[in-house]
């Protein structure tokens, strides 16, 4: 067990890294969308978040809330996508109420969230991050690196300064 004062230098080293809000994982969700939905490109991170960039507490649109509210999906856990999707097939649901599954409108590459034929925001795959990874790290890998070994320093000389008062 570290002793108190360290204990504390290590959740503010942790702050730095995680602050309050990140979500940590969701690798490949647009990935297995695109993979079991057999579509040609990934859907963008506003398929289900309110933020282009995706993100914690950004699971809002009227398709992620459906998968959210109604089929249990939560954060970083791709291999529960494939059940939520089949179940939406097999309920025919429509997160937009305009007749149109959420399912078939995804493989006709039209938005679940918009009523009608809008197209669905779908690109390249950049990354197998999840949408959820994409906001977390946001800050160059680089900018984070460096933050990291400044963390250190940081805990290192207060550890050794309360060793040798
Ligand atoms: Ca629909």
């Amino acid at each position: 067990m570290l002793p108190r004062m360290q204990r504390r230098y290590f959740v503010i080293v942790l702050g730095l890294f995680f602050p309050a809000g990140t979500a940590l994982g969701s690798p490949g969700y647009p990935a297995t969308i695109a993979s079991e939905l057999e579509l040609p490109c990934e859907p963008a991170c506003t398929l289900c978040h309110t933020r282009a960039t995706g993100g914690f507490a950004t699971v809002n649109t009227p398709f992620g809330l459906t998968v959210r509210m109604d089929e249990g999906l939560t954060c970083c856990d791709a291999s529960l996508l494939p059940g939520v999707l089949a179940e939406l097939r097999q309920n025919e649901t429509d997160s937009d109420g305009d007749g149109a599954s959420d399912t078939e409108e995804l493989e006709a590459l039209t938005s679940p969230n918009t009523e009608g034929d809008v197209d669905l925001a779908c690109e390249a795959a950049a990354d197998d991050s999840g949408c959820s990874v994409r906001a977390a790290v946001g800050a160059p890998r680089s900018g984070r690196a460096a933050l990291l070994v400044a963390a250190v320093f940081v805990v290192v000389a207060a550890v050794r300064r309360r060793r040798f008062a």
